[in-house]
């Protein structure tokens, strides 16, 4: 069953956010993929729950992906888009932008959620300064949130672990807005949580701390992924909106899980109803089958920079070498194409309910003190155990993948995202087999 002798020597590979010397003594190798499985080394088959990292949307290997890499790769297989193009770019570009809220429709592209989270800093600093507002330097972040990797993500970022390391070097003009999880008040909430709408005026305090004057923007994940699945309280969104407006300060929402159907909608802008000013965006963007990610500004924000230098000179000084990568923007055009031509977010509007039920199921096991969910994702948090946080979930992690399913966890939440192409039944086994692994668990 498989095609190449599995490497026995895993050392050069330092891995990324992965207790290293756990996995290599004992390690889990994926080496296929199609549709909702995977294909472990030694020839299991293993139902995605995770899409991947929470960004293969339309399944694995699909047809059309492959085929408008392949053809790519041996048509242009790079072009510098500094000073330069290539025409897929610019299609690329207008494809996103017509699944984005209206007005969002200048895209830019970066190569990861990571690049894009600070990307659309830059932007929101540029922006103020090009219209005279050049004080506006501020970033105002969340608890728990995650915005990748670079500094300006783990400076606006929540996550402790994210930040310790580098806590001398973060960015120094930051503040935080509190997260919205309460279990006393939201535990086994399904869909958004009734309470907690009124956490988003502690941003009014903030500007009253700080002065509207001093800040560029607010950024928040309109669901919180990757801390473990938090979903924002009704009228929570909608009231940052209103507090960002009525200040002057750029909303910027990180929609690098939330982008491209996993609610149910192209964006959680679209399902919440909210337009912020900059969206962030990678993963899903082209199912994940060549880095790229992205970030769409609103029109104004980009004539503003763009229309407010010189003829003839640079109006944003930033870009990557590899920005609208050729085989990456092939990628992207035909996974939208994919998309619509098959309703996949309408799919998993459809699903949601059912997916709901089947998450929601879990209350009650052994260990689950919470469930909450919106669209097709989901999270399910643990009792942790005494002094070894993240261990239950863990081994709830490794019995899924040795019973054939792929989850992720955080701590102790396990968190759940399949492919939009999911199936009721893979819905049913996806649960199903979590519910079985928790009896076994200490
Ligand atoms: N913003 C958000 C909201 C994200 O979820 C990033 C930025 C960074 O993207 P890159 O492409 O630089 O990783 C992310 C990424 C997990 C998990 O299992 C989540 C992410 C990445 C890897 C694992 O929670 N989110
Ligand atoms: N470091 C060096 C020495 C470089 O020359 C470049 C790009 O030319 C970079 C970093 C940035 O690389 P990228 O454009 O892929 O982000």
């Amino acid at each position: 069953m498989t095609s190449r002798p599995v490497i026995d020597d895993l050392s050069s590979f330092w891995m990324p956010f992965t207790a290293n010397r756990q996995f290599k003594a004992a390690p889990r190798l994926l080496e296929s993929a199609k549709g909702m499985y995977y294909r472990t080394t030694d020839g299991r088959e293993v139902l995605d729950g995770s899409a991947g990292l929470w960004c293969v949307n339309a399944g694995h290997a699909r047809e059309e992906i492959v085929a408008a890499i392949a053809q790519q790769a041996a048509t242009l297989d790079f072009a510098p888009t500094f000073q330069m193009g290539h025409p897929l770019a610019f299609e690329a570009a207008r494809k996103v932008a017509e699944v984005m809220p209206a007005g969002l429709d200048r895209v830019f592209f970066t190569n990861s959620g990571s690049e894009s989270v600070d990307t659309a800093l830059k932007i929101a600093l540029a922006y103020h300064r090009a219209r005279g507002e050049g004080q506006r330097t501020k970033l105002i972040g969340r608890e728990r949130g995650y915005h990748g990797v670079g500094f300006g993500g783990i400076s606006v970022g929540g996550i402790g672990a994210n930040r310790k390391a580098y806590s001398g070097q973060l960015l120094p003009a930051i503040d935080h807005l509190p997260h919205t999880h309460s279990p006393e008040h939201n535990a086994f909430s399904k869909g958004q949580p009734a309470w907690g709408a009124h956490l988003a005026d502690e941003l009014e305090r903030i500007v009253a701390l700080h002065d509207a004057s001093t800040i560029a923007a607010v950024i928040v994940e309109p669901v919180a992924g990757s801390t473990g699945v938090l979903i924002p309280p009704q009228g929570y969104l909608q009231r940052l909106r209103e507090i960002c407006t009525k200040h002057g300060i750029l909303l910027i929402f990180d929609e690098v899980i939330t982008g491209f159907g996993r609610l149910g909608k192209a964006t959680a802008s679209e399902y919440f109803g909210v337009t912020p000013d900059i969206i962030t965006m990678a993963k899903a963007i082209n199912n994940a089958a060549v880095p790229m990610g992205g970030v769409a500004a609103s029109r104004t924000i980009h004539d503003t920079i763009v229309n407010g230098g010189a003829p003839g000179a640079i109006e944003l000084f930033h870009g990557y070498t590899y920005s609208a990568h050729p085989l990456a923007a092939a990628a992207a055009i035909a996974t939208q194409d994919l998309y619509r031509r098959e309703g996949l977010f309408a799919r998993a509007e459809a699903l949601a309910p059912k997916f709901e039920a089947a998450a929601h199921a879990l209350r009650g096991e052994k260990h689950v003190k919470d469930v909450r969910n919106l669209g097709l994702v989901a999270g399910v948090e643990l009792e942790s155990r005494d002094g070894a946080p993240g261990a239950r979930a863990y081994e709830v992690f490794v019995k899924c993948f040795e019973a054939g399913v792929l989850i992720r966890f955080t701590g102790d939440i396990l968190a759940f995202s399949p492919p939009l192409i999911v199936s009721e039944e893979e819905i049913a086994r996806l649960f199903g087999t979590v519910r079985d692994v928790l009896a076994t668990v200490q």
